[in-house]
């Protein structure tokens, strides 16, 4: 049966095959012409202007109108040309040989292949042993990021992973919990803050995540010149640390800190009591919980002297308006939940929930986050997975248990996966485990622009279109924006090769396994009638249904899809963050935060008995660092982010080095309980916390991407465990932070061999 599309999709008009490039960024063969986009490489967004002749981009600039990021972007986000025309990108869809090389197939051949192979795994095993994991690429792109729940939901599989289960979590968890939604995600208003507390964020170098502050280090630096504090916890002297106070901490140190605030702020009366009252439910378990901690264990486990501890809560609680705010330093050790549940408690105990300069709701341009909740798409706990009885989180499984979900038998077993726009070959704990793990299953698909360490262990590699190359909106920084803004932009130039979008590579699969990717009531049915709703009629009408639509017209001045991709730039919606909105916003009981849940007690007796004393075998502590010109495990096969002497290093304390024979420049030896690896150089800094080393991940390429490989390094993720105990419990999320290592010098051996 032919199917209807109910709305053209400029993802579908896009491609060659099926008709004419209908897009209103892209220019004709010889005109040349400038239009306003934003980038869809980091949670930036940052808006762009695109010259373009035909199908060539010739230049991108930071966009100096573009309300939230006004004239800022990233190295990244402007040589991202060159990974749209990097020679080693996949323009064709591949197909391993028996004897492990790839060959060039045609997208039928390559689409009823995996058809027919998924039909026959459906047929023996049921549609519970397909499974899908989604990479941080998908939340920028709607229409991957729809399908691929709606795939997940017409499959009936337990089988969806995500790299926030490497990442946030933890966040979706306590959001679920005192909120009532995974996706509704306060940010710290730091335009307009007194005080901002950063607990294990480094937007200097990270441009920000779950908080879309446009120039956030600017945005933060304005903070102290109009006379606010901001302070900076962190076991590096980071980029954005070092312009700031900085409190350095020992890894994993950031819940018993946070814990340690919030007694001293009870202890002390200083908790603001009348907001805890107006705005929550079940306050009363605060001091209880708190009540067993001692600040001495706590000041011993965080490395942070009791009386500053006590100066630094007393300064947050008397500040005017303050904002705490965390992100990967304190995301991905054993108990993120725990601390994201502390960070959001000392901002609302402090009176600075839903105020100006403290916690807010954003106010992003498509409702989602009422619209999943009207749908049941947000939750936590609902099932439970199979082999390691996680809660689920948001519908996804941890991907710390692929491995054993692939290797244990039963109803259930997963025996062949969807991989999109992810590479956790690299960027999964115990990520060797994991790539042995997939070798054994009866198909391996990868949707990835390059032929990573992922891609390569496909038997199918399909090649996406990149950001430039199709419509979006930015679908997950919409709602974390500072300066509230709406933009909907087309392709801005065509795919290059048999490139096409994620979303219709996933659409045209499902059509072969005889599914419509959609996960609303009545959608397979209709799909059966011949009616699919694309990705992008669906966000369409959340948006003229939503509180910034033109409701079809009768509200004339409120926004379409049409409407902003008619207009050349991002559409501003407000000054800055809304306030007095919580009732409006939240999904919970009575519109009031829900503080009290046997998880947090439970979480809390577990963080009382954790073990922290450091072992003699293993001394050192690491960390993960992001740099400027990296992103995770990509861009490394960019000439000019690569330029230079860029190899990964290895930052280690002079105290630390000294200690362990290794000089500046080193090549180094790292050993953790699960792992050895060996990084090209130390690079010796007192910015370092002694006791604690630092360490890109994201390196050691293998695969096709040449220069990638050509760099070197190793992967940081062979360090790391993927057992199920070894996680932040309620949420599964891996702890690839704070790592205990040795290290040794690798120079003798060098110069011996
Ligand atoms: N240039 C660049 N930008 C990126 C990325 C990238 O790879 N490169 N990745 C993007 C992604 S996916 C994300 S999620 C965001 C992350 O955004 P951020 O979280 O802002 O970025 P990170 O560099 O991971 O910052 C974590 C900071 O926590 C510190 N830290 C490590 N361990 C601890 C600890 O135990 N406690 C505390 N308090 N601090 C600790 C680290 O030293 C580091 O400075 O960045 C995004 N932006
Ligand atoms: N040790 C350690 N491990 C970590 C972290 C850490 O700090 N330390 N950080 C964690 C975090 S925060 C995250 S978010 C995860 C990231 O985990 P992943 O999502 O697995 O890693 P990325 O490198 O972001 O992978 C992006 C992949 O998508 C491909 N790609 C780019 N654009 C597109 C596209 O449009 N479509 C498709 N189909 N593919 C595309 C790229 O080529 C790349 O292979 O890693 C986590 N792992
Ligand atoms: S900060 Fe992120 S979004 Fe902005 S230009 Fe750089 S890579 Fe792109
Ligand atoms: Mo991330």
């Amino acid at each position: 049966m032919s199917t209807q599309v109910l709305y053209e999709t400029q993802g579908e008009v896009a491609h060659p095959q099926s008709g004419p490039m209908a897009s209103s960024n892209t220019g004709s063969a010889d005109e040349t012409v400038t239009r306003k986009i934003f980038c869809g490489v980091c949670e930036g967004s940052c808006g762009l202007e695109a010259t373009v002749r035909g199908s060539e981009l010739l230049s991108l600039r930071p966009d100096p109108d573009h309300p939230n990021t006004r004239g800022f972007a990233c190295s990244k986000g402007l040589a991202f040309g060159a990974v749209r025309d990097d020679p080693d990108r996949l323009l064709h869809p591949l197909k391993r040989q028996a004897d492990g090389s790839f060959a060039r197939v045609s997208w039928d051949q390559a689409l009823d292949e995996i058809g027919e192979r998924l039909r026959a795994i459906i047929a023996q095993h049921g549609t519970e042993s397909i499974g899908l994991y989604q990479g941080n690429s998908v939340a920028w792109n709607f229409g991957a990021f729809l399908n691929l729940f709606g795939m997940a939901g017409a499959l009936k599989t337990k089988h969806l992973y995500s790299a926030a289960s490497i990442d946030i979590n933890g966040y979706w968890v306590i959001s679920e919990l005192l909120y009532g939604s995974n996706f509704l995600n306060p940010i710290p208003d730091v335009a307009r803050t007194d005080f901002m507390l950063c607990i294990g964020a480094n937007p200097a170098v990270s441009h920000g995540s779950m908080a879309n502050i446009g120039r956030f280090r600017d945005t933060m630096m304005a903070v102290t010149q109009r006379g606010g504090r901001v302070v900076v916890v962190d076991p590096r002297r980071s980029e954005t640390a070092s312009l700031f106070e900085h409190v350095p901490i020992r890894p994993n140190g950031d819940v018993w800190l946070l814990a340690a605030l919030l007694k001293v702020i009870f202890d002390e009366g200083l908790a603001d009591l009348e907001a805890l009252r107006e705005q929550t439910a079940g306050h009363e378990i605060l001091p209880q919980l708190l009540a067993p901690l001692d600040l001495s264990a706590a000041s011993a486990a965080a490395g942070i002297p009791v009386e500053q501890i006590q100066q630094l809560a007393r300064d947050f609680a008397s500040a005017p308006s303050a904002c705490a705010y965390g992100r990967c330093g304190m995301s991905i050790g054993p108990f993120a939940s725990l601390g994201k549940y502390f960070l959001d408690v000392l901002n609302i105990a402090t009176g600075n929930l839903d105020r100006p300069g403290g916690w807010c709701f954003g106010r992003p341009f498509i409702d989602l986050e009422t619209m999943m909740h009207r749908m049941k798409s947000t939750g936590y706990d609902r099932w439970r997975t199979r082999v390691d009885d996680f809660p689920e989180v948001a519908g996804t499984s941890p991907v710390v248990s692929i491995p054993r979900e692939i290797r244990t038998p039963g109803k259930g077993q997963m025996r062949a996966m969807l991989v999109i726009g992810a590479n956790p070959a690299s960027s999964s704990p115990a990520a060797g485990e994991l790539c042995a793990a997939f070798s054994e299953l009866d198909l391996l698909i990868s949707q990835d622009v390059y032929m990573t360490e992922t891609s390569r262990l496909a038997h199918y590699i399909l090649p996406p279109t990149v950001w430039l190359e199709r419509e979006g909106f930015p679908i997950f920084t919409q709602s974390h924006a500072g300066v509230p803004h709406a933009q909907w932009v087309g392709p801005t130039v065509p795919p290059r090769g048999e490139a096409r979008d994620d979303a219709w590579i996933m659409d045209e699969i499902s059509r072969r396994i005889g599914i419509v990717p959609a996960d609303f009531p009545g959608a397979q049915l209709l799909g059966k009638l011949g009616l699919r709703a694309s990705p992008s009629f669906l966000m369409d009408v959340g948006l003229r249904t939503g509180p910034e639509g033109d409701w079809f017209g009768l509200r004339p001045s409120g926004l379409s899809r049409k409407k902003l991709m008619e207009r050349n730039g991002a559409v501003k919606l407000a000054d800055g963050v809304p306030v007095g909105v919580l009732k409006k916003r939240i999904f919970t009981k009575g519109g009031k935060v829900q503080l009290d849940h046997a998880l947090i007690r439970k979480e809390m007796t577990r963080m009382l008995a954790f073990d922290t004393t450091v072992s003699d075998e293993y001394p050192l502590s690491l960390i993960s660092l992001r740099e400027l010109r990296s992103q995770n495990t990509w861009l490394h096969n960019i000439p000019k982010l690569i330029a230079g002497d860029r190899v990964q290093r290895l930052r280690i304390h002079p105290i630390d080095a000294a200690r362990y024979g290794i000089e500046d420049g080193d090549p180094v030896e790292i050993t953790s309980r699960d792992g050895q690896i060996s990084v090209p150089a130390a690079r010796v800094t007192d910015e370092m916390m002694p006791g604690s080393v630092a360490l890109p991940h994201g390196w050691g390429h293998t695969g096709g991407w040449q220069r990638a490989v050509a760099v070197g390094g190793s992967g940081y993720n062979a360090l790391t465990t993927n057992r199920a105990d070894s996680t932040d419990l309620p949420s599964g999320n891996a702890t690839v932070n704070g790592i205990a290592v040795r290290v040794r010098s690798l120079k003798s051996f060098e110069a011996a061999a």
